[in-house]
């Protein structure tokens, strides 16, 4: 993967394998939705382990400023991340059919002091969610996308009855 010519976007979103592509398209349709820009790569702790060097090697230079990185089984990719970075990284824990991603769970949100890894919920619940704390992170420095999301929540809740409905 050359990324000497790939610069400029603030989300990396990175992942095992293409069959996360699915659980993590969420990410990034969050992102879609408040107009922050992303990449997306496929990065295999196990797979591609120089590939997995060299993203985190050149992140924080080529301006990226938050990692989403999801994985399922022995899911080593965003603890392996977070150790080639100091950029925040947001773990997804993909859902297996073996273990229904507990497995994933357990692999991402354990990790030593010093490493740390923003884990979220397994699935795709925890993939938006990703974006939106990706976005929650950007919006730190950024009032125009701060403004985008209280409007994104304040649609959400909005959303919400305040009484259930039969069928
Ligand atoms: C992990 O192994 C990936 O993150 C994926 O969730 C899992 C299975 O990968 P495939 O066998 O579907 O490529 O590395």
């Amino acid at each position: 993967m050359d990324l000497s010519d790939q610069a400029g976007v603030p989300v990396g979103i990175i992942m095992g394998s293409q069959s996360d592509w699915p659980t993590m398209r969420e990410a990034a349709a969050i992102l879609d939705e408040l107009g922050v820009a992303y990449e997306a790569k496929i990065v295999s702790a196990h797979r591609t382990p120089d590939r997995l060097w060299d993203y985190g090697k050149t992140a924080a230079k080529r301006g990226l400023k938050v990692i989403i990185a999801g994985a399922g089984g022995a899911a080593h990719l965003p603890g392996m991340m977070a150790s080639k970075t100091r950029l925040p990284v947001v773990g997804v824990p993909v859902q297996t059919r073996a273990l229904s991603g507990v497995d994933s769970l357990y692999s991402i949100v354990q990790m030593p002091k010093g490493f740390p890894v923003a884990t979220m919920a397994i699935g795709a619940a925890g993939a938006a969610n990703a974006g939106l704390m990706a976005a929650g992170i950007l919006a730190l420095s950024d009032p125009e996308l701060a403004a985008r999301l209280d409007d994104w929540r304040a649609t959400l809740s909005d959303s919400i009855p305040e009484e259930p409905a039969d069928d």
